[in-house]
């Protein structure tokens, strides 16, 4: 018996030799379509990785919400349920008021102002996801918001009652503020959302209503550029402090290609999913001034109790970005 336990233990001892050192499976939840360029952007990634670590991490991207449900991601990998995952940061703004910096209403309006302003914020969001126990690898952001109808809109008085989609603290504000009725949805959910009469309206870019066909059961997006938020792809921090510094080496590397990868992807997503929208059957148009100028005011609300929240580190972000 004694002579079996030997050799039992000798056979593990030689199964364990012949793999490569620390060879780890990593599952990355992702929320949205598998062919959306951001988790297409991932799973580039995560190939990097595997490929990088010469298979010691294997990354394996789970799209759509199929791992956890997006709302489900950011705790999953905060505590160790999983060690890497997606998630959009605005949709965590409630957490702490910085994860909604990219969510101020009217600020950037172009992947270029925006870009300008996350290079500003982003330490701050680093230090954020840090207090949450999580290392940020990399973010990539959607392209500008508009606004989705099942009807000609020129005005706010013309939202009164609507069930509006929100997916983050300040879209279900400005529905509040706007007279709408706002229920939260992933996008994962939204295609049946619309179907069953859940929502009949929401803010988003046209990637997500292209991803979900919504011209099935809408008819009008409105361009308002209001903002640019970004999805943030994060490590639990313990699993990313038990890396030697070879694979937080690749790690990084393969991160700073993605995030330059996913900027080129979603500019250019832009343009194909608004002609996507249009060949669907949707009228798609720059909001009217009346409109606009209602939004605008409701922004400028939006942007000072953001700014009361967020406090002197917000404050700040924002007047440097001014100032520059
Ligand atoms: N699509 C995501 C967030 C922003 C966007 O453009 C969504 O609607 O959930």
């Amino acid at each position: 018996m004694k002579k079996l336990t030997h050799l039992m233990a000798a056979t593990a001892l030689t199964a364990t030799a012949a793999m490569p050192a620390m060879a780890e499976k990593w599952d990355m939840p992702m929320a949205y379509a598998a062919t959306n360029f951001h988790s297409e952007v991932g799973a580039n990634f995560a190939n990097c990785v595997t490929e990088g670590s010469g298979g010691a991490i294997e990354i394996v991207t789970h799209p759509s919400g199929s791992l956890f449900a997006g709302n489900e991601i950011m705790r999953a990998v905060q505590t160790g349920q999983t060690n890497i995952g997606e998630r959009l940061l605005s949709a965590h703004q409630n957490e702490n008021p910085i994860y909604g910096v990219d969510s101020i209403p009217f600020l950037v309006s172009s992947f270029d102002e925006h870009e300008a302003l996350w290079k500003i914020a982003q330490p701050a969001v680093k230090k954020a996801l840090k207090e949450d126990n999580l290392h940020y690898l990399y973010s990539v952001p959607w392209p500008p918001q508009g606004l989705y109808f099942n009807k000609e809109v020129n005005s706010v008085e013309d939202l009164k009652g609507i069930k509006f989609r929100s997916y983050s603290t300040a879209t279900a504000r400005m529905a509040e503020l706007t007279g709408m009725l706002p229920v939260q949805v992933e996008a994962a959910e939204l295609s049946q959302a619309l179907a069953t009469g859940v929502a009949e309206s929401f803010i988003s870019s046209g990637a997500t209503g292209y991803d979900r066909k919504v011209w099935e059961h809408l008819t009008h997006f409105y361009e308002v550029d209001a903002w640019l938020p970004r999805n943030a792809v994060f490590v639990n921090m313990d699993a990313w402090n038990g890396l030697d510094d070879a694979a937080k080496g690749v790690m990084t590397d393969c991160a700073a290609k993605a995030a330059e990868e996913g900027l080129t992807r979603s500019k250019e997503y832009t343009q194909f999913t608004l002609d996507g929208l249009k060949e669907g059957g949707m009228t798609v148009t720059r909001a009217g001034d009346q409109l606009v100028g209602e939004l605008q005011a409701i922004g400028e609300t939006m942007t000072q109790e953001w700014l009361e929240t967020a406090g002197d580190e917000g404050s700040a972000i924002v007047d440097t970005y001014k100032n520059q």
